[in-house]
């Protein structure tokens, strides 16, 4: 079988600007919440590795970018680190931080890479964080207040804005499921910041329109397609409170322009609505974006609930489901999470289908594997699963497109390894091996792979 793309499809990576840039003291970056956790909370990073040391692309990235022309990657994304730009978030700008990012965004352009920009990934400003992150309406003009200075800065030069990855995870992770800093359980917060999120996204989104750049501006979406155990009307129900939650309560203020009148009816009910103001709903419904980036790694499989849920911390959305252990699911161990490529087939079809066939593109999806070194074969590691992972979901991406899915691009998490929240460089996602000791770089078999993808716009598969 062969698998051929498009004609200028985007072929390329992502990364961040914290999980790849390193701190370097005396270049001006502020602190934002991973500098200050890394080194406040050490313990909850794998190895004790803190945002200081993450790969070291500052410094290194003419040869990184040189690195990306090698494999043949025509589109890279990353993010401007917001504390870097504008150190305490909200007040002068850093000039060494606007040289970095108009030299990297130039040594793209000039290499015939076309760079994706990301306003916020994860990392606020650590002196915005002190006064409530995005908990805090102020915030929100903060952030708009910062897209418009890099909009202004290196719009001319820019053609793809994206204003969040994965807005629902500062929310979840750092105010629900604690896993960021603040490391808060609490639904009400949680909603609240989400809220403020979706606003801190439409006034994005406006600056930038107001502006007049030529290019697009979007969002990336983290999709974990939820499966219900089975037709049983429970666990039908279970899956929809779980996708209500998960998925369509930040898809839809986004993607539709408003909050689904399901989850308002359940908020209410349970009294955690968050605090909407008068003017926020109209925003939400006139902002519209122009692309999507999807990032795909999991599936999530539920049933109804067999025992009630206890709530220490208050009401959780998990009273209305419980996780399913699918029996003979394929799992990536080193992460503790199934491995399920026909998901990014039903992905594509919801964007088509429920979301208007919008432009879309894979903007993350990778696996991440730790001891890779035990793979190394004469400096090289022979990474044939990651390579196996990205046929098959590539496979089911193209058959997405052969049913009519306005897919544009894939883009592979991630680079050169990177630095995670919380697992630091436990699992190893890159086309590069990164040498913690030495910084050096080494293309496993992957990269090698990929580049005949790119060169043939495409790929035949064995069988
Ligand atoms: O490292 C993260 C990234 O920051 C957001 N998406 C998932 C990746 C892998 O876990």
């Amino acid at each position: 079988m062969k698998y051929r793309f498009p004609e200028n499809f985007w072929w390329g990576t992502a990364t961040s600007a914290t999980q790849s840039e390193g701190h370097q003291a005396g270049h001006g970056k502020g602190e934002n919440i991973w500098d200050y956790a890394s080194h406040n909370f050490n313990e909850r990073f794998f190895g004790g590795v803190t945002a200081d040391d993450t790969s070291t692309f500052y410094q290194n990235y003419r040869e990184d970018i040189q690195r990306a022309k090698d494999i043949g990657l025509n589109s890279f994304r990353t993010s401007i680190s917001w504390s870097r730009l504008i150190p305490d978030g909200d007040g002068e700008i850093n000039p060494q931080a606007v040289d970095f990012y108009n030299a990297v965004i130039d040594e793209l352009n000039t290499q015939g890479i076309e760079p994706f920009i990301n306003l916020y990934h994860f990392d606020m400003p650590m002196a915005l964080q002190e006064k409530g992150g995005f908990e805090n309406r102020e915030v929100v003009d903060a952030f708009a207040r910062y897209a418009r200075i890099c909009y202004e800065l290196f719009g001319d030069r820019v053609r793809y804005w994206f204003t969040f990855n994965e807005p629902l995870i500062p929310a979840e992770a750092g105010y629900l499921h604690p896993r960021h800093y603040p490391y808060v359980t609490s639904f009400r917060r949680a909603a609240q910041v989400l809220h403020h999120i979706v606003l801190a996204h439409c006034k994005a989104v406006a600056a930038w329109r107001e502006l007049n750049i030529a290019g697009q501006i979007g969002i990336i979406m983290d999709v974990i397609p939820v499966y219900p155990r089975s037709d049983a009307p429970e666990d039908l129900h279970a899956a929809e409170m779980a996708d209500l939650f998960y998925t369509r309560s930040i898809n839809e203020p986004i993607l539709l322009g408003r909050y689904p009148d399901e989850l308002i009816a359940i908020l209410k009910e349970y009294d955690q609505l968050p605090v909407i103001q008068p003017g926020d709903c109209e925003l939400i419904a006139n902002t519209r974006i122009d692309l999507l980036g999807i990032n795909y790694y999991r599936p999530r499989r539920v049933k109804a609930r067999e025992t009630l849920l206890e709530e220490p911390h208050g009401f959780m959305p998990e009273r209305f489901f419980e996780e399913y252990i699918m029996p003979g699911r394929r799992m990536n161990t080193s992460r503790g999470i199934e491995i399920y490529p026909a998901a990014l087939y039903d992905i594509a079809m919801v964007v088509k289908d429920r979301y208007g066939n919008l432009p879309w593109f894979v903007s993350e999806n990778g696996i991440g594997i730790s001891d890779e070194e035990q793979f190394m074969v004469n400096g090289q590691v022979q990474d044939d699963y990651r390579i196996e992972f990205l046929k098959e979901h590539l496979s089911y991406l193209h058959q997405a497109m052969v049913d009519g899915s306005n897919c544009l691009g894939y883009h592979m998490w991630t680079f050169i390894d990177c630095w995670s929240w919380q697992n630091a460089y436990k699992n190893r996602y890159g086309f590069y091996r990164l040498d913690l000791e030495t910084q050096q770089r080494s293309l496993k078999k992957s990269g090698l792979w990929f580049k005949a993808v790119i060169e043939n716009n495409g790929f035949e598969e064995a069988k």
